[in-house]
């Protein structure tokens, strides 16, 4: 009894207290982090039960000096074996339950988020719904299912605040601001207004992830899938790519922006007199470049100079 309480108390302590999670930087943080506590908690209270058992079982049951006999020979224990596996029952479906709730709350149910056409259709029109089953009827595709995080059941119908086209490449991200046309390396956005972000692949499969939103959707070429979330907490976070796509995935990498509305309107002003002035690089267009300055623009990183291009020109000329 004494145990069972202290194991549960420790477990519920360390469940709270894991420290384990960086920042909760969005509005769906919370959430994750609330289930994965909950994991946490089970796991810890597992943890001490059976590491527990092991260590009094070593101590109190070990082998006397000068005994040689067997331990006494026990089959079968049916409330034992209901109990063991009842447990892990109840732990699994009731995690299960609680996961699909916090993912319809964050909006991965919306069948919006698919930002397929067809999707669209039949969940905004019952009759298109019905054509849908009819075999052989190529306007309604009822076999592809939504995918990614779109609105949450409060903001259903609602536009966001702000609207992000995201771009995955081998190796990079470019965020492109639809409204304004201002492309950027790195992502903006607004605290506390809705943002949705349209990703896409460009090439292979890459997956966009902000461990502070704890948020991650893959990228897909040939679809764009909708992110949903509402940044909270001002700072600078990391953004990785988290699906191995070629020989420099792990320098995939950019950064968000979290900032004050204010600060986000005049970063757009500012992006958006640059990119006037044709002063924005990413916005450059290779092809109007010579070969030299084209390469220049990728080399600039690895302290790889112009004149050392040159050069390397030169000699492949002449071999
Ligand atoms: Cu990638």
């Amino acid at each position: 009894m004494l145990f069972g309480v202290v194991i549960t108390l420790a477990s519920l302590w360390y469940g709270q207290n894991n420290g384990w999670m960086p920042i909760a930087a969005s509005q769906e943080a919370p959430l994750v982090d609330g289930l994965f506590n909950t994991m946490m908690t089970i796991a810890t209270g597992l943890f001490l039960l059976v590491e527990g058992a092991i260590v009094i079982a070593i101590f109190r049951f070990r082998q006397q000096p000068g005994d040689n006999t067997d331990g006494p020979a026990i089959e079968g224990n049916l409330p034992l074996e209901i109990l063991w596996t009842g447990i892990p029952v109840v732990i699994v479906v009731g995690l299960s339950i609680y996961s699909f709730e916090v993912y319809n709350t964050m909006g991965g149910l919306d069948p919006m988020a698919s930002g397929d056409r067809q999707v669209v259709q039949v969940a905004a029109n019952p009759d298109a719904q019905i054509s849908g089953l009819i075999p052989g009827d190529s306007q309604a595709r009822p076999d592809r299912v939504a995918v990614g995080v779109g609105a949450s059941p409060q903001t259903q119908g609602q536009p966001a605040d702000v609207e992000v086209d995201v771009l995955g490449l081998q190796f990079a991200w470019i965020f492109t601001y639809p409204q304004s046309g201002v492309v950027s390396g790195e992502l903006h956005v607004p605290a506390d207004r809705e943002v949705k972000l349209n990703i896409k692949a460009q090439d292979v499969l890459h997956a966009f992830w902000v461990p502070q939103f704890r948020l991650k959707q893959d990228a897909i070429p040939g679809r764009t899938v909708e992110l949903r979330f509402k940044p909270q907490i001002p700072g600078t976070y990391p953004i990785v790519c988290a699906e191995l796509c070629g020989s420099y995935h792990g320098a995939m990498r950019s950064q968000t922006i979290v900032e004050a509305p204010e600060d986000f309107d005049a970063w757009l002003q500012s992006q958006i007199a640059m990119t006037e002035a044709g002063e924005n690089t990413v916005a450059m267009v290779p092809e109007t470049l010579s070969k030299t300055d084209r390469l220049a623009l990728r080399t600039a990183d690895l302290g790889v100079d112009d004149r050392t291009l040159a050069q390397l020109h030169h000699t492949g000329h002449h071999h």
